[in-house]
């Protein structure tokens, strides 16, 4: 027991010496954004507006003010490009990195690396960035236009397992000369970049009078840097912190391993506590998902003009349930931290929202099969092989049956996931000849994938709008008792195709 008290005044000790960010040296930057030359696009991050917001609070019945910090229009499109300057500079000072030498490594959900990449486009450094498989082929695009190297790690693996983006990329900051990791997890220059920036602005645009700040927690460095300066100069305003259903960050305390789960909006949640957040400056949690984060960011899009991203929604949302509280005349601002740039082929299409259950089907009165229930008989077969095969196996089995796609089942025959030579060969390529024909499956299985359960007579328009955004739908069949996912083959436009116009000889008479 007293073991326990000193361990925890050890770390109460080392979390209050790690946020002494008062008496850190500082980089206040002028508040003005209308610097007629800038030195170089580093000299643009920050400085984000504040705007005021009209249609969504009157809509949701809000009584209180609500502004944006418009964090997405940041050089780099994130909130992120001010700790990714902030440490690259720091680090530089202290004589850690050196342009034309170092290399950085950094594990980051895209943004934070797009922030890294921009400054090693300008400063002139090798940059390796370790991104899980999750996080949108849009930042990819943009990571690598910057000039970076990317690695992709599959999205499940846990924080300390080998293969997670925070694993694989110390080991190669182990292997790689030179290589430098700076991270953001636990890096002071993280929430400091907030304390000096995000806050300071957020002050002077409000004239130090703020009642609620609403920020997503992911390394948490946005909303404890933001929290500590704010606390001093404004005592009364509430933070509140939005973290997705899925991440341990708002109830580290008797977890569940079912509370750990994967979801879609990208940025925010993990399964660990970083060094950046401090849970005692955050005065309320508000738990989130993807379905009504997504519709919201898709509503400041819309109805505000807020080109922002889907963690933008998850904060708003948020906000809109903890500013209920606020009256007349008090203000509540919610940081919006990404742009819509990340997300054109995800949230931002329609045919992406309803795949994935996030919107109702869209209706299309003028086709007759719109609304019909996919039948078995228009599912073309697909082989199952046990999640036990080894890579070998499961390769040579994909060749023989020249079929697109193999489904894998656990003992109990229900399906655990997809074997493509496409899947294998991305893995292949990134996990940089790591692999081996001995591998077992699990590593090279798609685990996210569209698919329709008969149990729930799911519509030929469904499919059709899942093969709008993916080549094949993979049909299953949930049996009642088991809860077992058999599965009973796929679907392609072919199929689809050759039902309609069978269907419409029918019709005709034919
Ligand atoms: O890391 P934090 O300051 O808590 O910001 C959370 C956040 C919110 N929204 C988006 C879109 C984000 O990308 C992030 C954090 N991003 C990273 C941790 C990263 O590596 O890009």
């Amino acid at each position: 027991m007293s073991n326990h008290v000193e361990s925890n005044h050890t770390v109460e000790s080392a979390v209050k010496k790690y946020f002494n960010l008062k008496e850190m040296p500082h980089i206040v930057r002028t508040l003005d954004r209308n610097q007629k030359i800038h030195s170089d696009i580093l000299n643009v991050i920050g400085n984000t507006p504040l705007v005021k917001l009209s249609k969504i609070p009157k809509d949701e019945g809000l009584k209180c003010e609500m502004y944006a910090k418009c964090e997405f229009l940041n050089p780099g499109g994130s909130v992120k490009d001010r700790i990714a300057y902030r440490m690259v500079l720091d680090a530089e000072q202290r004589g850690v990195l050196q342009p034309g030498k170092s290399v950085i490594v950094e594990p980051t959900s895209g943004n934070t690396g797009i922030g890294l990449a921009l400054a090693a486009a300008v400063k002139g450094y090798r940059c390796i960035i370790v991104l899980p498989e999750k996080m949108s082929d849009e930042k990819v695009n943009t990571l690598v236009a910057l000039g970076a190297e990317i690695i992709r790690t599959p999205t499940e693996a846990a924080w300390d397992d080998p293969e997670s983006n925070i694993m694989v990329a110390h080991r190669l900051s182990k292997e790689i000369p030179d290589a430098v990791i700076l991270d953001q997890y636990n890096n002071v220059c993280n929430p400091l970049a907030h304390y000096d920036g995000t806050a300071e602005e957020i002050l002077w645009s409000m004239d130090d009078d703020v009642d609620m700040v609403v920020m997503g927690a992911g390394t948490s460095g946005t909303v404890s840097g933001v929290a500590h300066k704010i606390k001093e100069r404004c005592p009364k305003c509430q933070i509140v912190g939005a973290d997705p259903y899925g991440s341990i960050l708002a109830q580290p305390e008797n977890l569940n391993e079912s509370d750990v789960q994967v979801y879609e909006v990208e940025g925010i949640g993990y399964d660990f506590l970083p060094g950046a957040l401090d849970r005692t400056v955050i005065d309320k949690w508000v738990k989130t998902e993807d379905k009504t984060s997504l519709e919201m960011a898709r509503r400041l899009i819309k109805d505000e003009g807020l080109l922002c991203g889907g963690s933008s929604g998850s904060a708003m949302w948020a906000a809109v349930q903890a500013a209920r509280s606020l009256k007349e005349g008090q203000k509540c601002v919610v940081l919006l931290p990404d742009n819509i740039r990340n997300y054109m082929t995800k949230f931002i299409s329609d045919q992406w929202m309803e795949a994935r259950h996030f919107k109702p089907l869209v209706k299309k009165d003028n086709l007759s099969w719109w609304e019909k229930p996919v039948s078995e008989d228009i599912v073309q077969p697909v082989k199952s092989i046990p999640h036990d095969t080894s890579l070998s196996d499961a390769l040579a089995t994909l060749k023989e049956t020249r079929a697109p796609v193999l489904t894998v089942v656990n003992d109990k025959g229900s399906a655990v996931g997809l074997l493509t030579a496409d899947n294998v060969r991305k893995r292949v390529v990134n996990l940089s000849g790591c692999a081996s024909a001995s591998d077992g499956l699990d590593k090279y299985i798609i685990k996210k994938y569209y698919k329709v359960d008969l149990a729930h007579q799911p519509t030929l328009g469904l499919v059709s709008r899942m093969l709008d955004v993916a080549p094949y739908v993979i049909v299953v069949k949930t049996d009642a008792s088991t809860n077992n996912q058999r599965p009973i083959g796929l679907l392609t436009s072919e199929d689809l195709l050759v039902y309609v116009s069978t269907e419409k000889k029918h019709m005709n008479g034919n």
